[in-house]
């Protein structure tokens, strides 16, 4: 008897894609969840036309991680597999994934590593830096932090507990799942084009980004580690006013009203960047002790 998987698709005007998706999935999965994050298209009616579907549906748009979440917490199967409404994560993986997880793994993450011809730029860029970040926080490599296809054990979904509500919920969840000593693969899989019109907007969206990346960042930096380095950017700030000062009057004027200015400047850019790399050096052991530490009590 194999284990029971549930696929949750949260779907937010999909009306074109979603079908597409249920029909590719329904014989790879046990359970199939749609949770219509407040559509204005027919994405619900859609859904609703297929009888092996458990369809849930948010009244207005609360975005995609509530999607997710109001999909887990309906689940009924061992294993959970996110994928998208958009059509762009094939099927075919799923038995892939489902080998992983029997064979050990905690969380089996779909990497579009080898193929990123059908990501937008915005989401190339972000998805670089995510993953470098989560591959620095949680000590192994990570290709592709943010993939939306992934599978992992129902019960490890609780245990971690992620607080996050935007694009930094998959990368969270990832370096989390690292952090806590579970065991992480990642496959390589085919990314298609998008059925139906992408809602990323660059501005927006780049800024989100930006947000989600110093999300991650200062969750995951230890205590000691930002005590240390907040100092610096301070010594940093004083450091670059009182060094361009200084220029500027040497430039207009041809002296210095303050002549211990430049004195000034360089002792406080040396300090901070000692500071900076004690910070570093200090949070990279704290994590290396963790893991180590979540290795041990599991
Ligand atoms: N963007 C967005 N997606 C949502 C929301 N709620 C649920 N989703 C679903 O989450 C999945 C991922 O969203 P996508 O719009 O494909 O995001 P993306 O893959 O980063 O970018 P594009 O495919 O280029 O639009 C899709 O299945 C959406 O239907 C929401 O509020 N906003
Ligand atoms: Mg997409």
């Amino acid at each position: 008897m194999g284990l029971k998987t549930s696929l949750i698709i949260p779907a937010y005007n999909e009306e074109k894609g979603l079908p597409l998706v249920i029909e590719e999935y329904s014989d790879k999965v046990d359970e199939i969840i749609v949770v219509d994050d407040g559509s204005s298209d027919r994405t619900f009616e859609v859904a609703a036309s297929y009888a092996n579907v458990k369809l849930y549906k948010h009244e207005t748009n609360q975005g995609k991680v509530a999607a997710l979440r109001t999909g887990v917490e309906h689940a009924t199967g061992d294993i959970v597999i996110f994928t998208d409404a958009d059509y762009t994560y094939p099927a075919k993986y799923v038995p892939d994934c489902i080998a992983e997880i029997e064979k050990g793994a905690d969380l089996v993450l779909g990497s579009r590593l080898r193929d990123v011809r059908n990501m937008p730029l915005l989401n190339k860029l972000g998805n670089h830096i995510f993953s470098f970040l989560a591959a620095y926080i949680s000590c192994m490599t990570i290709t592709d932090s943010q993939t939306g296809f992934r599978a992992f054990r129902r019960e490890m979904f609780d245990k971690l507990n992620v607080n996050a509500k935007s694009l930094e919920f998959e990368t969270k969840m990832t370096v989390r799942a690292a952090k806590h000593g579970y065991k992480i693969v990642e496959i390589p899989i085919e990314y298609r084009e998008r059925v139906g019109k992408s809602k990323l907007r660059p501005i927006r969206d780049g800024y989100k980004m930006f947000a989600a990346l110093l999300s991650v960042a200062f969750s995951e930096t230890s205590l000691l580690a930002k005590m240390i380095m907040l100092p610096s950017f301070f010594f940093i700030v004083v450091g670059l006013i009182t060094g361009l000062i200084a220029v500027y009057e040497q430039l207009t004027f041809g002296g210095l009203t303050h002549e211990y200015y430049p004195i000034l400047t360089t002792f406080l850019i040396l300090i901070a960047i000692q500071l900076i790399s004690i910070g570093l050096i200090i949070d990279y052991l704290t994590k290396k002790l963790d893991r180590i530490e979540e290795r041990l009590l599991k």
